[in-house]
Order: structure tokens, then C-alpha cells, then sequence
């Protein structure tokens, strides 16, 4: 342990997950890049958080929830500054006049 030189620890599959990281951490198979066959790759589901070894749990689904919530909540803060910002506008004009 701590030593590293390249080719040490390769990526046989080319997933993305080094062979040490599939076989400890994963459970993956370091020679299989899409380990549970549902079409994303091992690196690509431990990067999106779903379960490699689960081909019922991939990104796309997932990653569209999570852009829908984005863009909602995004959309709403954004109208809500927007009517904050016109109100105060309104507010100080009004004032200045009198
Ligand atoms: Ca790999
Ligand atoms: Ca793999
Ligand atoms: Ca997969
Ligand atoms: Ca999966």
C-alpha cells in the first residue's frame, strides 16, 4: 500500500472504476464494463449514484427527476427575486415622487 506506478491498478474493462476499485469497493467485475447489462457503464452509475450491480437502477430516470426538480425549483426562486426586485423598485419610486 502506498505505492502507485502507473499500470499498477488499470482499468482492464475501461469503465472508468480502476480493477482494484471494482474488486473492493464495487463488488463489480474489473473485466466487465457493464456489469449488471442495463447499458450503463460501472463508472458511469458510480458516478450518477446508482447501484452497478442492479439493472433495474439506472441514471436516466434518475437524472431526469433530479433535472425536473432542479429547473422547478430554479424557475421559482427566479420568479420570486424577479417579484421581490419589481416590488422594491415600485416601492422606492413611489417614494421618490412624494
Ligand atoms: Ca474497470
Ligand atoms: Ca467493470
Ligand atoms: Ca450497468
Ligand atoms: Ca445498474
Amino acid at each position: 500500500m502506498g505505492r502507485r506506478r502507473p499500470g499498477d491498478d488499470p482499468d482492464s474493462d475501461n469503465d472508468g472504476l480502476m480493477d482494484g476499485s471494482e474488486i473492493m469497493s464495487y463488488s463489480t467485475d474489473p473485466n466487465d464494463f457493464d456489469s449488471d447489462d442495463d447499458d450503463y457503464s460501472d463508472g458511469k452509475e458510480v458516478i450518477e449514484g446508482t447501484d452497478p450491480l442492479d439493472p433495474n437502477d439506472f441514471p436516466l430516470t434518475q437524472s431526469i427527476e433530479g433535472f425536473n426538480i432542479i429547473y422547478i425549483i430554479g424557475f421559482t426562486a427566479a420568479s420570486l427575486l424577479l417579484i421581490t426586485f419589481v416590488k422594491i423598485k415600485k416601492k422606492n419610486r413611489h417614494l421618490f415622487y412624494i
